[in-house]
């Protein structure tokens, strides 16, 4: 297991590689262009200068997260060809500079989603959480402000500005195509991709939907058990594989995420892992809460323990944190939450190894 964080370059995060340096374990970052627009091939230069300065900072940069789909590819536009050729030529780069693994998701439209981003908790921290009955009655202009409004400096992942304008329409678009034709759309991006994945020896690790339900309309493609399967046999390369995001899978209480990670990771289909805790309030609603197993619903020994004993062997990030110590930083990815994550994940980690001796 190699512990990685997640870092933006190009003065796109309140965090430094040196910060990251510093917390125990961590061997690396999981990193991304969020300044490349989807669809655009990664200049080589780019990618190594990059990859200098990660180095040179003492760290790895053996994960991409993400390298964004372009929408295109997710229609089953004839376009779509010219952007997967390009997604491959960036996979080439990647593979050069030393790229093991490549985050994605398979999202119509948008990424995650949250109704509110900074939600007080009792402590005096505050957490990011969904409200089920908000959620699903915002128009698409809300949606867009509700998820800019706590992030007024910085992008949010997958939810980068020029993508604003065009977002109304692709919502419109997906209500017209049926879940079969979505999914044959991934099946061709997915049959064109993994021979390269192969070639250059990259990981790919689909990202769950989250929330992991139906939302605004828009089809839904990883997120239980049952969708991981279908995802996974569409392509049977062992490169086609799953990022296990454990917030983004548990909150629907009906995921078994223990169990999911013991199917997926002895099936050799688990290269990098996301771990965070959630709070249920009612069935559909909840916000994020601290890492530790006491803090949410998630038994995040037993997650550990189901990966470990499956032969698990990739990577793991501590996922979003809440704000803690007047912390200002990308909602979700400040410092210190996520530090005192890593090293709590990597207690359980250790006292596994130890109990299984
Ligand atoms: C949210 C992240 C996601 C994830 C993408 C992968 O904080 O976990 O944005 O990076 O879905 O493509």
């Amino acid at each position: 297991m190699k512990m990685v964080f997640r870092w933006w370059p190009h003065g796109d995060d309140t965090v430094t590689l040196e910060q990251i340096r510093q917390i125990p374990g961590v061997s690396g970052v999981a990193t991304m262009f969020s300044d490349i627009p989807a669809g655009e091939v990664w200049p080589k230069e780019t990618i190594f200068a990059l990859r200098d300065q990660v180095h040179a900072a003492g760290l790895e940069m053996e994960v991409i997260e993400s390298v964004n789909i372009h929408e295109d590819i997710k229609k089953g536009l004839s376009s779509r060809d010219e952007y997967i050729s390009n997604y491959i030529t960036t996979m080439k780069y990647l593979h050069e500079a030393g790229v093991k693994c490549i985050c994605y998701n398979f999202m119509p439209v948008m990424d995650w989603f949250r109704s509110q981003l900074e939600l007080p908790l009792e402590d005096g921290s505050f957490a990011m959480a969904y409200d089920h009955s908000y959620a699903s009655g915002l128009s698409l202009d809300r949606i867009i402000t509700s998820m800019m409004d706590g992030s007024p400096d910085m992008t949010l992942p997958g939810w980068e500005p020029e993508r604003f304008p065009a977002m109304a329409k692709d919502v419109e678009f997906y209500h017209g195509i049926s879940s079969e034709e979505y999914f044959r759309n991934i099946t061709y991006f997915l049959d064109a991709v993994m021979p390269y994945a192969e070639e250059y020896d990259l990981d790919f690790g689909v990202h769950p939907d989250d929330p992991p339900w139906p939302l605004f309309g828009l089809p839904k493609v990883v997120c239980s058990a049952e969708s991981i399967r279908k995802y996974l046999a569409l392509n049977n390369s062992k490169r086609n594989g799953l990022t296990l995001c454990t917030g983004s899978l548990g909150a629907n209480p009906e995921n078994d995420i223990p169990a999911m990670a013991k199917e997926f990771a002895s099936m050799g289909r688990v290269p990098f892992v996301h771990l965070r805790n959630i709070k249920h309030t009612s069935e559909k609603d909840f916000h994020e809460s601290a890492h530790l197993s006491t803090e949410g619903d998630l038994d995040m020994y037993a997650i550990v323990a189901a990966l470990q004993e499956n032969g698990f062997d990739g990577y793991i990030r501590p996922d979003h944190g809440r704000r803690i110590w007047s912390e200002g930083s990308r909602p979700g990815y400040g410092l210190y939450d996520r530090a005192l994550g890593a090293c709590y994940i990597q207690g359980l980690w250790e006292a596994v190894e130890k109990s299984r001796r």
